[in-house]
């Protein structure tokens, strides 16, 4: 069973959560250990949020870190999280939780086996985990693939949220693409932006909860988070229905512009292979509430 750590902004949108919840049944099913969960957008209700969404999934033993620092991020941010404090959570506040960077350490730190990382967020507990100390020896050791929702790839100097959204994210990303040891797979925003999820859920369904508060529980969310998920369960991208283009990916520091150098390299880009029903219906079969 392939181990796996999720890094999320659970900040402005609302496609996190589904991913949560693909991830969660995909733990619940055996097919994934999911080992914990990073926040790397952080405001007043992040982890009790986060808290409260495991521990309705009966997945509250999953532990939580937050990078405490990425309180900086641009977009309106309290939409779901505050009416998901209302249900029962654990961890009552940010302060209650592992540095982020720490619990990827120790994580990685404690297991034999290689664990796969996924990021439907921002990049800067991954960048912060390369510069800490041994931390490049640490992720070439200790992880097996970074499944990565950022960048827009159908296009040169793209321009995509999670990597440019402010000099935190921007620096980030630079760090990572020119940093990390082992293979990365983006899943950029013009793979997810076209195939909606979530809708349809029962009313009584947490999920349904956050979509609603986000207004998007009637008609569904872009899919970027679900399918980088999805991605990574699956663990091949044929199989998944994608093909990949190889290469070297950069991120510029300054501007967040992402550009890609076809030919060998640790880097790669996913292109839909399949309509994009193909997709929705993948996801929306996972994301049913496992009791
Ligand atoms: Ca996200």
């Amino acid at each position: 069973m392939r181990n796996i750590i999720l890094g999320t902004d659970w900040w402005t949108d609302c496609d996190d959560c589904v991913a949560v919840r693909l991830l969660a049944n995909a733990h619940k099913k055996g097919e994934i250990n999911l080992r914990g969960v990073g926040i790397n957008g952080c405001m007043e209700y992040s982890a009790p949020s986060m808290s409260a969404f495991l521990e309705n999934e009966k997945l509250s033993d999953i532990p939580i870190g937050i990078d405490r620092e990425g309180t900086d991020f641009a977009g309106n941010h309290f939409a779901y999280q505050k009416p998901l404090c209302d249900y029962p959570h654990n961890i009552k506040s940010n302060d209650a939780c592992e540095d982020a960077v720490g619990m990827y350490r120790r994580l990685l730190i404690n297991c034999e086996e290689k664990t796969d990382i996924i990021e439907i967020g921002f990049c800067q507990i991954l960048s912060g985990l390369l510069e800490s100390e041994n931390g490049i020896e640490l992720v070439r050791e200790k992880v097996g693939t970074l499944y990565i929702m950022a960048g827009k790839w159908d296009e040169d100097g793209g321009l995509e949220h999670n990597f440019c959204n402010n000099d935190r994210s921007r620096r980030a990303g630079h760090i990572l693409c020119e940093k990390c040891p082992v293979p990365i797979v983006f899943l950029g925003f013009e793979v997810g932006e076209p195939v909606l999820t979530g809708d349809g859920l029962p009313h009584d369904d947490l999920l349904y909860t956050a979509l609603y508060h986000h207004g998007h529980a009637e008609n569904g969310r872009c899919s970027w988070d679900p399918m980088t998920a999805l991605l990574a369960v699956i663990g091949d991208a044929e199989k998944a229905g994608y093909r990949t283009v190889t290469g070297t990916a950069s991120v510029d520091a300054e501007t967040g512009r992402n550009y890609f150098s076809e030919g060998e390299g640790l880097h790669s880009y996913v292109i839909k292979t399949e309509p994009d029903s193909f997709y929705r219906n993948e996801i929306q079969r996972r994301i049913a509430y496992m009791p």
